[in-house]
């Protein structure tokens, strides 16, 4: 495969941006060897700038759950073009964002728009302090919420990719507000509660990891949290940045049955533009200013590009609901039928295969995977047209608009990587 226009473009994005990227997983430094750097998406495709042709399971990290260039997002950004790109004013549009994500997630009475996850869960972590008066988070070994400062702590995504045990520069006060736990143990968070229940003003988790790569809730854990934060007055946020609208059209919220007090959502909200949301029950979000005390603001938040996209995206999903149950049976068929020696965790359209026998339940579960032979399988699967995250600490997604021919030339090419002999096809 020839790659040497990617090649020149990355050595020359190394002199000027941080490690040639401007997010450390695409950076490939998880798997080695070049990022592509990509020209332009099509449907489930993407194509390189050497005219490399791939199917993209990595989708923008979620948000394209209509697949690339989805016309009715790219009108609505034509449309709004003609009106301006930002106003730092109240627009219509908010509103109608809001309204719909208000009339989708079950949780949600009020809702606020930022324009990142990072700065979604840093609010609602400063909302959740303010409302209940307390100091300290509980947060999950491998699950990640963004770069706020006080949830790098054991967090997973590129921290995991990296295998950096945290990171510098984040105050020692700051990461003494945050106790991480494992991910699906109950016990742990009875017993943190039984000790330091009356300091602690919320629970944050991704309610099907997806950061540690692909890591479902097992039965009863969410029940668990939202009975043990209820006991001791502390909130419950669900991040659903991945989740949200993409396991189903309410989030994992409305499908486990679940209602958190705050939720965070982010990509399939922007349409694939940069948007972000948090909301929750009115009581608390009447906290956050003007109305309360709680400071939050932005320049660019509510961006009528973004929101316009997000609307688009938005109505599209809600009436077109089997988008929901095609992307599940394509996500069904892409892991079914994987030899023993590898792990593959499903939710709704959010995948990872771990090269781990398994089962993958937390993020010490997940860090037994073997990450060379994953990135021999990513290569392998690169080489034939096939573009899978690449780290094996994030989920891979699989959108509305993939096709049965994608998904079986995908299931050809992984089932050629684990017949005797052919995975030393890449490395
Ligand atoms: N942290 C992102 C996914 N969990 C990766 C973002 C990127 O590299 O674009």
């Amino acid at each position: 495969m020839n790659i040497a226009r990617s090649e020149a473009l990355f050595s020359r994005a190394q002199q000027y941006i941080p490690g040639g990227v401007n997010s450390p997983v695409r950076a490939f430094r998880g798997v080695g060897g070049t990022p592509r750097f990509i020209a332009r998406g099509e449907g489930s495709r993407i194509f390189d700038v050497d005219g490399n042709e791939y199917i993209d399971y990595v989708c923008s990290w979620g948000p394209l759950v209509m697949g690339h260039r989805f016309k009715p997002v790219i009108d609505a950004i034509a449309d709004v073009l003609e009106t301006g790109t930002s106003f730092g004013a109240p627009t219509e549009r908010e509103t109608e964002l809001a309204e719909l994500i208000v009339d989708a997630v079950p949780s949600i009475e009020m809702a606020r728009l930022v324009n990142s996850g990072t700065e979604a869960g840093m609010s609602v972590l400063r909302v959740a302090r303010g409302f209940t008066g307390r100091d300290l988070t509980v947060k999950f070994e491998g699950c990640y919420h963004g770069h706020v400062d006080s949830l790098l702590v054991k967090a997973g995504s590129g921290i995991a990719t990296l295998g950096l045990p945290d990171t510098q520069g984040v105050p020692k006060a700051f990461a003494e507000t945050t106790i991480a736990v494992p991910f699906n143990d109950l016990d742990r968070i009875e017993s943190v509660f039984r000790e330091r229940g009356d300091r602690i003003a919320a629970v944050i988790v991704e309610p099907v990891a997806g950061n540690m790569g692909c890591v479902p809730p097992l039965a009863g854990f969410l029940e668990g949290l939202r009975a043990i934060t209820a006991r001791y007055g502390a909130l419950l946020i669900f991040d659903e940045v991945m989740t949200g609208f993409r396991v189903g059209y309410g989030g994992a919220q409305e499908r486990f049955g679940i209602r958190p007090d705050l939720t965070v959502l982010g990509k399939i909200i922007g349409g694939g533009l940069p948007i972000a949301a948090y909301g929750g029950r009115a009581e608390i979000m009447k906290k956050i200013a003007p109305a309360g005390p709680v400071y939050q603001a932005g320049t660019l938040a509510g961006n009528p590009v973004a929101v316009a996209a997000g609307i688009a995206m938005l109505r599209y999903l809600k009436s077109h609901l089997e988008a929901y149950s095609r992307m599940e049976q394509l996500t069904a068929q892409l892991t079914a039928g994987l030899p023993a020696c590898v792990s593959a965790n499903r939710t709704g359209s959010m995948y990872t295969i771990f090269f781990e026998r398994g089962p993958v339940r937390d993020y010490e579960e997940a860090k037994r995977s073997d990450t060379l032979e994953f990135s021999r399988f990513f290569h392998h699967l690169l080489e034939r047209g096939v573009y899978f995250p690449p780290s094996q600490f994030e989920a891979g997604f699989v959108s509305a608009v993939h096709t049965g021919e994608d998904i079986a030339h995908t299931s050809k090419a992984m089932a050629e990587f684990f017949e005797p002999g052919s995975n030393q096809a890449s490395a």
